[in-house]
């Protein structure tokens, strides 16, 4: 069953069965006040935003039966799957790894990298470690989703112009069709938030398709 989805710079016809909803690094690291993403210097109000959007179509994902994958990013206690490169940079106190409120900075099994309790996976749901910004990079996301024979990724999460536009570069290079959802993914810089999405639309949608979580519920409710 193909419904049809209101989108930029076209609509796209998706069959639910052959479509993930991707929701990246919604995490309390970068969300609530007091983590990392506070520590860098940033106001996390702006991506709170994201959550009651992203948490409406979550629902509605839920209902149709649609998958589900939600991402992480984060490194090992010891470090030892994160490159000096990444490691390096930023004050010496607000780094990976580094204490923070909310425990180790994107440290794995810290309460802030645990996804924030508004868009907390239910059981069975699909939950990817990963190390990088794009979340195909050294993770089992690509079997996962071949597996499954899925062809379309509605994409939420923070922020716009890092983790979320990686994941799209990377899923458009695999052969996905990558839709960001614009009212579900946010970031620090508004002017990157709205920039980032006119990049991925931008040239007949150079790398995907930009939607919204209304225009999901809608092509959800119509009957293909
Ligand atoms: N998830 C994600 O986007 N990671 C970042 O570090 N983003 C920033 O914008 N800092």
């Amino acid at each position: 069953m193909s419904v049809t989805l209101s989108a930029e710079p076209a609509d796209l016809g998706f069959d639910p069965a052959t479509t993930a909803l991707v929701i990246i690094d919604m995490q309390r690291d970068f969300l609530e006040p007091g983590g990392f993403g506070e520590t860098l210097g940033n106001d996390v109000s702006l991506l709170l935003a994201a959550v009651a959007p992203c948490r409406s179509v979550l629902a509605a994902a839920r209902r149709t039966g649609m998958l589900v994958v939600y991402t992480r990013e984060g490194h090992l206690p010891d470090l030892s799957d994160a490159p000096p490169a990444k490691l390096e940079r930023g004050e010496p106190t607000a780094r990976i790894g580094a204490p923070g409120p909310m425990g180790r900075i994107l440290i794995r099994g810290e309460p802030g990298h645990d996804i924030v309790p508004d868009l907390a996976p239910s059981a069975g749901e699909i939950v990817i470690d990963k190390p990088g910004k794009g979340a195909f990079y050294a993770t089992e996301l690509g079997a996962v989703l071949a597996e499954r024979g899925i062809a379309t990724l509605l994409v939420c999460g923070v922020t716009t112009e890092v983790c979320v536009h990686t994941t799209i570069r990377e899923g458009n290079d695999r052969g996905y069709r990558c839709v960001a959802l614009a009212d579900c993914c946010a970031s620090y810089f508004p002017e990157f938030h709205r920039i980032g999405l006119e990049m991925i639309k931008a040239q007949g949608g150079i790398f995907g398709w930009v939607s919204s979580s209304e225009a999901v519920l809608t092509a959800l409710a119509t009957p293909g």
